[in-house]
C-alpha cells in the first residue's frame, strides 16, 4: 500500500470508528458488493435520433463477455451480465456458460425483447390478437430454457406494451390479458428463478402504458407469488418522482427484485448512474442499507437477493469508460450509505431533530470515501485507482485496433 493511501485511510478509519462505524464491516460489505453489467452497454447503441460508431464496441455476445471481464478485473464487482435475446443468441450456450466461467464470470438477468419484432406494433402479452399473445409468451418461455442453461437466475421482463390514444384500446382487457400471460410464464419458471417486471410510465407508448408504475407491477408480482418481484429502473420516473421511498416501501413489502441503474436526466436508459444526482443514489443506497440490517428477517432477506444492474447504452461517452464510472458511482454511493451514523440518524428523528437527521446523512454523504474504497480494492488484489489501472491498461486501444468501427451510422428515422 501507498503511504498517502495508507495515511488516508488510517485518517478516515478513525474518524469512522469515533462515530461508532465498524470498519472491518463497512469493508467487507464494499468488497462483496455486486453489480451486473448488461451486454447492451458494451455493443453500438445510442439514440432514436443517431447511433454515432465507437471504435471497439463489441461486436459478438463473446467481445461484450470480454468487455465486462474488463470492467470486472479493474473493479472486482461486477462479475455478472444480463443479456438481451435475440440481441445475444447463440447456437451454444453452453458454451457461452463456459466462455464466461473462464473469465470470472457469470451469466446474469436474461432480458426477453418483447417490442423489436412487426408482430408486436400493437403489443406482445397485451396483444388482443391470442396468437401474437402466444408468441410473445413463447419467447419469454424459450428465455427461460436459455436461463437453464446458462445458470441464470432471473428473468428481467420490461413491456413497450400501451397505447397513444384516448380510446385506441380496452385497457382492463389488457391488463387481464398480461396477467394470464404472466401466470403461464411463471408456471414454467423452476422455483428458484424469478421474474422481475419492470415498469415505465411512458414511451414507446404516451397515452397509456400497460404497467406505468411500480404499484402496477407490485400489485401483478403479489398475483404472480414470490416467485415475481419489481424491478427498479432509476430512469423510468416522472422528473421530481422520489425513488427511494418507491424503494423503501417495496424492499418492506418483500417486493423488490431489482434495479436498472442509470440517469433519469436522457429520460431513459442511457446516461451514466450517478453523474447528475448522486445524492439521489446515495439516498437509495441508504434505503437498501437499512433495510439490510431491520430486524424483520423477511426484510433483510428481500435486500439480500435484490440484483443491482446497470441498465445503460451509450452514445457519445467512450463505452468501456462510461460502464467502469457507472460501477464506480454505485460503489460509491453504496460506501456512503454504510457509513451512515444510525444510531444519532434514529437518535435525531425520535427526537424530531428534522435538520440534525438530514445532517446525519449529509455528514455520510459529503465524507470522501475514496480511501476506503481503494483499501477495499487492495484487500481483493486490485489497484487502488481503477479509473488510472483503466488508463495504463492497453485493452481498450488494443479492441479498438483488433474490432474496428463495427456498425454505427444508423437511427430510428428514415434515411438516419
Ligand atoms: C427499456 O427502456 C429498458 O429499460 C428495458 O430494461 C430494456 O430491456 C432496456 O431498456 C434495454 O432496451
Ligand atoms: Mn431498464
Amino acid at each position: 500500500m501507498g503511504s498517502a493511501q495508507k495515511d488516508e485511510f488510517e485518517r478516515l478509519s478513525d474518524g469512522l470508528q469515533q462515530r461508532g462505524i465498524g470498519i472491518d464491516e463497512v469493508l467487507r460489505a464494499i468488497k462483496s458488493q455486486h453489480i451486473e453489467t448488461p451486454s447492451w452497454g458494451y455493443g453500438d447503441s445510442g439514440t432514436r435520433f443517431k447511433v454515432f460508431g465507437a471504435p471497439g464496441a463489441a461486436r459478438n455476445v463473446y467481445e461484450k463477455l470480454d468487455d465486462a471481464a474488463f470492467i470486472h478485473s479493474l473493479t472486482g464487482v461486477a462479475p455478472s451480465v444480463a443479456l438481451h435475446i435475440p440481441w445475444d443468441k447463440t447456437d451454444d450456450w453452453d458454451g457461452l456458460a463456459v466462455y464466461a466461467a473462464q473469465r470470472g464470470l457469470s451469466i446474469g438477468a436474461i432480458n426477453p425483447n418483447l417490442f423489436q419484432d412487426d408482430i408486436y406494433k400493437f403489443g406482445s402479452l397485451c396483444h388482443t390478437d391470442a396468437e401474437i399473445r402466444g408468441q410473445a409468451v413463447q419467447h419469454c418461455l424459450e428465455c427461460v430454457e436459455i436461463m437453464d442453461k446458462t445458470g441464470s437466475r432471473d428473468l428481467s421482463l420490461w413491456l413497450a406494451d400501451g397505447t397513444n390514444y384516448a380510446g385506441q384500446d380496452d385497457i382492463r382487457a389488457r391488463k387481464r390479458n398480461l396477467e394470464a400471460a404472466l401466470t403461464e410464464i411463471v408456471a414454467a419458471m423452476p422455483g428458484d428463478r424469478r421474474l422481475l417486471i419492470e415498469y415505465k410510465f411512458f414511451e414507446p407508448a404516451f397515452y397509456h402504458t400497460d404497467l406505468a408504475d411500480w404499484g402496477m407491477a407490485a400489485n401483478l408480482a403479489r398475483k404472480l407469488g414470490p416467485q415475481a418481484k419489481v424491478l427498479v429502473d432509476t430512469g423510468h420516473h416522472a422528473p421530481g418522482t422520489n425513488v427511494e421511498h418507491i424503494v423503501a416501501f417495496l424492499v418492506d413489502e418483500g417486493l423488490l427484485g431489482g434495479f436498472h441503474f442509470n440517469s433519469r436526466k436522457y429520460a431513459d436508459d442511457d446516461l451514466i448512474v450517478g453523474t447528475t444526482n448522486p445524492f439521489e443514489l446515495f439516498l437509495i443506497y441508504n434505503e437498501l442499507v437499512a433495510a439490510e440490517q431491520d430486524s424483520e428477517p423477511e426484510v433483510a432477506a428481500c435486500v439480500r437477493d435484490v440484483a443491482y444492474m446497470i441498465d445503460q447504452s451509450h452514445n457519445v461517452e467512450p463505452k468501456l469508460e462510461a460502464m467502469l464510472q457507472s460501477v464506480l458511482n454505485c460503489q460509491s454511493a453504496y460506501a456512503k450509505a454504510l457509513i451512515v451514523d444510525r444510531e444519532a440518524l434514529a437518535r435525531r428523528r425520535s427526537e424530531h431533530d428534522v435538520l440534525g437527521a438530514y445532517r446525519v446523512l449529509t455528514d455520510a454523504f459529503d465524507t470522501d470515501v475514496r480511501p476506503l474504497l481503494a483499501q477495499a480494492r487492495i484487500e481483493l488484489g486490485l489497484a487502488p485507482d481503477p479509473m488510472a489501472a483503466f488508463s495504463d491498461s492497453p485493452y481498450p486501444a488494443q479492441v479498438a485496433a483488433e474490432r474496428g468501427m463495427a456498425r454505427g451510422g444508423g437511427g430510428g428515422y428514415p434515411g438516419a
